[in-house]
């Protein structure tokens, strides 16, 4: 038998279930959709880095891509369109990387087959349409959907998440955070503000305070001199939530200097702040300055977590438990969507919007 007419392994049950004890667990086959910036990252870590997996088959809407990330993938091979990736009968599982305005269609097609996907964020461009996965998933019975939120598998993300558990910090009364970007892509708006970029900060506020986002304001600073044409650059959101805590995120994507995400939780019995590392401060500069680095951009700074991510992802999928530990959810996708959409409307209101969720399924 060849490796393309091995049979997929039954959803659930994982490639390793069929294996004796003694045996190696055979890779876990994995189809990639989109391999530009993002995807042909996942592909070099599923290469390179990532244990019990290897990519099987990928696609990109520029076949030349393709072609030349598959070169990089020892055994990959390519297929013009993403339907044949899922179809594929040599691929266990999906890593989705495409822009976000498809990924709807293609993690209802992964359900629809049955294989697990992880599914760079957004799930979906609106609330409507993440919560058609959200139902799908249900219908489907079996939870097979993981959103690509990485920071969740940051070390410091992690640090701050157990302290909280742990109630070391007692009760949360501030989420202050920061996100810096030397630069965006030409063509970023203020929707991609919300979409792109502050999506991560309120999948952070699901992440440590694992309750709703009731409203949204924005205030806008005047933008720097730096903002692409259009875009007002830095914003800052102010997110409450049920209890009452409150959750700010200034967003600043066009520094031109480097990336920088900081986290402070303050609670009733003490705060904690992750995101500043520098690596190495210097103190002997030259002009009797001190100061480290900071990273580029987002894929240095969360490489590890990247990694973890997607290594968690395949442990999973290989346990037929599909979805990681701490892992962001399909349900996870439609509370960000609904978040944005009211921080997106904020942006021209007057004053706070409400955030409405639909009812989560049993
Ligand atoms: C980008 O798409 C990301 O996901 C990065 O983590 C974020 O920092 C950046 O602002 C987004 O554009």
């Amino acid at each position: 038998m060849t490796a393309e007419q091995t049979a997929p392994p039954q959803p659930g049950s994982g490639p390793v279930a069929s294996q004796s004890a003694s045996a190696a667990p055979p890779d876990v086959r994995i189809g990639v959709i989109g391999v530009g910036r993002m995807g042909a990252d996942h592909v070099d870590r599923l290469s390179r880095r990532i244990k019990g997996a290897r990519v099987s088959v990928l696609s990109d809407y520029l076949r030349e891509t393709a072609e030349k990330v598959s070169a990089t993938a020892p055994g990959s091979r390519v297929v013009d369109t993403w339907q044949e990736v899922i179809a594929a009968a040599d691929v266990d599982a999906v890593l989705i990387a495409s822009p976000g305005q498809f990924h709807r269609e293609q993690v209802l097609a992964c359900l629809e087959a049955g294989k697990p996907v992880l599914c760079e964020k957004p799930l979906a461009m609106n609330p409507s349409d993440a919560y058609d996965v959200v139902r799908a998933e249900h219908e489907a019975g079996r939870a097979l959907v993981s959103l690509g939120f990485m920071r969740r598998f940051d070390a410091g993300y992690g640090q701050l998440k157990d302290a909280l558990e742990a109630g070391e910090l007692g009760t949360p009364l501030l989420l202050n955070c920061k996100h810096r970007n030397a630069s965006v892509l030409p063509g970023f708006t203020d929707t991609h503000m919300v979409y792109d970029s502050a999506v991560h900060e309120i999948d952070a506020i699901s992440f440590f305070l694992d309750e709703p986002v009731v409203s949204v304001q924005t205030v806008m600073p005047r933008s720097t001199e730096k903002a692409p044409e259009g875009l007002h650059d830095p914003l800052l959101f102010l997110f409450r939530t049920a209890s009452g805590t409150v959750v700010t995120d200034e967003l600043w994507v066009s520094t031109d200097a480097g990336y920088e995400v900081r986290t402070e939780l303050v609670g009733s019995k003490g705060a904690a702040t992750v995101g500043q590392e520098a690596g190495m401060v210097t103190t002997q500069q030259a002009g009797s300055r001190w100061g480290g680095a900071v990273p580029l951009d987002f894929r240095p700074r969360f490489l590890a977590a990247y990694d973890a991510e997607v290594q968690a992802w395949v442990a999973a999928v290989a346990d037929g438990s599909n979805i990681a530990p701490r892992s962001a959810t399909a349900w996870d996708g439609y509370v960000a969507a609904a978040v944005c959409e009211a921080a997106e409307q904020s942006l021209a209101a007057d004053g706070a919007v409400a955030v409405t969720l639909r009812d989560r399924p049993a």
